[in-house]
């Protein structure tokens, strides 16, 4: 899954795809170097992000949406509120990815119920502006798993096609660095909940601490790529779905260096 983020503020790529012309071009680049899936958000969701309004946050995904989609994209739309959700489906949407899981708007079970698309619905304890106060857990792989199985349950309850839900650990929400290590180590606790996992490590702060001393500024983003492709090859051997990233050569080529690997014949000389 690539990210185009039709933002002026996201932190990984803030403001390089704000003009709707600049992000249809660049979901043009991500799916011809391979993505199965564009990821388009309106909203950023950086620590400490403000929210937009309704209209800015349309104002920003609805015609790359529509010109995505109508390129014959498979596009999904990241947003918290069911209102954007419907107009982004309207445009030609296909999957909804609520970073809230449903938490952020109580409308948005019941869109999603409703048209039957595919849902992913993260891991999340509360809005951007205040959301590390929240990252405190007694054992954080048991508690994202029993927050994540609770939040299934009642989107289920709710309509939502068990078979059509996605769920996503949330890394860098509510997460320290070491919570985000924990939870890629043991994500094969969260695959075990029986649905798809998405996993969205790309480009976050904690992989750009790799190898920074002590106190050090970390690493900026753009830098953060051959992490993130690590993270993701490790998630995709835990049994991840999907892996959500920005740059998606570098990805892309070390899953399939794994899947050369993996399908490799056993005979250590050529045909004796
Ligand atoms: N991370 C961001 C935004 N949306 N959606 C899902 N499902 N999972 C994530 O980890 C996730 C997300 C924040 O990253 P960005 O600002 O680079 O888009």
């Amino acid at each position: 899954m690539g990210v185009v983020n039709v933002t002026p503020d996201s932190f990984s790529d803030g403001g390089e795809w704000f003009e709707p012309a600049a992000a249809v071009a660049h979901g043009r680049e991500l799916l011809a170097q391979g993505a199965d899936v564009l990821d388009i958000g309106g909203e950023s969701t950086r620590p400490g992000a403000q929210r937009p309004s309704v209209e800015e946050e349309l104002r920003r995904v609805l015609p790359v949406i529509e010109a995505l989609a109508a390129d014959g994209a498979v596009v999904c739309v990241d947003t918290m509120r069911a209102a954007v959700a419907t107009r982004a489906l309207t445009a030609g949407a296909t999957i909804v990815n609520d970073v809230s899981g449903g938490l952020a708007d109580d409308a948005m079970a019941s869109v999603v119920a409703d048209t039957g698309v595919p849902f992913v619905a993260m891991h999340w304890r509360g809005h951007s502006a205040d959301m590390q106060s929240r990252a405190a857990y007694r054992d954080v792989v048991a508690d994202v798993c029993a927050e994540l199985s609770a939040r299934a349950r009642d989107l289920v309850a709710a309509g939502v096609a068990a078979d059509r839900l996605v769920l996503d650990p949330g890394f860098g929400f509510a997460k320290l660095a070491h919570h985000n290590w924990s939870l890629l180590r043991h994500l094969d606790r969260v695959v075990d909940l029986g649905h798809p996992v998405l996993v969205g490590t790309s480009r976050k702060t904690f992989l750009g601490r790799l190898g920074v001393p002590e106190g050090g500024a970390p690493r900026p983003p753009a830098e953060r790529d051959a992490a993130t492709a690590a993270t993701s090859v490790h998630a995709a051997r835990l049994g991840a779905w999907g892996v959500r990233v920005h740059h998606v050569p570098s990805t892309l080529d070390a899953l399939r260096a794994t899947a050369a690997i993996d399908h490799a014949g056993d005979q250590s000389t050529d045909g004796e």
